[in-house]
């Protein structure tokens, strides 16, 4: 079922460090040509590391585990691609759609896949006002069950970051912090909140993944890696544009699925672009992390 490019095909088989990544970021998280710049510069990052990309989409129903040149600048391109999270993979991959994958589908297939770590920007979360909208991300419960360590440089403040760490914690998901003890918010080094926990070596988060394995909990866990410091954005620059955009979406009646792409990219507006090169730098640096990941886990094998 599932389309290997054969770079990642090989790799797998010789039990290379693969790393898998997402498409959702690539089509609903950045805007044209950003967007495949940042894919392909990914990319590298990970081949620099050691370590093997595995772009993750759905293209004409087929499941791409590692995508070519190509196909990724098709991908950048394209309009009408699907948002596709857990509740969507298998009607997309039915009726020959073409679709990217969010963090909860890229677990699944990177599961499925047999790579065990993953490498995005930030994850979906519980949204403010959840307690009226009830939105919250499927990426949180697919943390819970699907065993791939997400490295992200934590979550967005455009999500209620408390409610988002104690779902993570209902759900027994481990949230690691990188290198301090704080949890990060994405544009900035330190939420405010304390990560439950923390490791700095990456050969430590690859042993921790293997004993859940052996443990038999079933789920992954969550890497939160802090953005590099000159990349940092403030919270305090940020906060009043995060409102702003979240009462446009809300004036406009934005809901479900739309809502952090919505918010992505009047963020963007608002920042004259700013966000984007934080979000960028932030990526590079988790696709770093991820592939020492991979790198231990590989060698952790034997
Ligand atoms: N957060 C970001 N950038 C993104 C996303 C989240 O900073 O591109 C994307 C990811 O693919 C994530 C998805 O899995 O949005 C979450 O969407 P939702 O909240 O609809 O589950
Ligand atoms: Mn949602």
């Amino acid at each position: 079922m599932i389309r290997f490019s054969p770079e990642v095909a090989e790799a797998l088989a010789q039990n290379a460090p693969v790393v898998a990544l997402e498409s959702t970021i690539i089509t609903h998280g950045m805007p044209f040509p950003q967007n495949l710049d940042t894919a392909r510069r990914v990319e590298a990052e990970i081949r620099a590391a050691g370590a093997v990309p595995a772009t993750i989409a759905v293209l004409e129903g087929r499941l791409h585990v590692g995508l070519t040149d190509g196909e990724l600048e098709t991908l950048a391109q394209a309009s009408n691609v699907m948002k596709l999270s857990r509740a969507d993979l298998a009607v997309a991959l039915a009726t020959g759609r073409t679709g990217a994958t969010t963090v909860a589908a890229t677990m699944i297939a990177a599961s499925l896949a047999g790579i065990g770590v993953f490498a995005t920007g930030g994850i979906g979360g519980v949204h403010k006002g959840a307690e009226d909208s009830f939105d919250i991300s499927a990426d949180l419960m697919e943390l819970a069950q699907t065993p791939v360590t997400v490295v992200a440089a934590g979550a967005k403040a455009i999500l209620d970051l408390p409610k988002t760490l104690e779902v993570l914690e209902t759900q027994g998901v481990p949230v690691i912090a990188y290198g301090q003890d704080a949890f990060p918010a994405f544009w900035s080094r330190d939420s405010g909140l304390a990560a439950p926990l923390r490791l700095d070596d990456p050969g430590q988060i690859a042993a921790s993944a293997k004993m859940r394995a052996r443990l038999g909990l079933p789920g992954g866990q969550l890497v939160a890696n802090p953005i590099p410091v000159e990349a940092e954005i403030s919270s305090t620059t940020l906060a009043p544009i995060i409102a702003q955009a979240q009462a446009e979406a809300d004036a406009a009646g934005i809901s479900g699925k739309s809502v952090t792409p919505f918010l992505l990219q009047r963020i963007f507006e608002l920042t004259d672009g700013k966000s984007l090169e934080a979000n960028i730098a932030l990526v590079l640096n988790n696709a770093r992390l991820g592939a020492a990941i991979a790198r231990a886990l590989v060698k952790q094998e034997d």
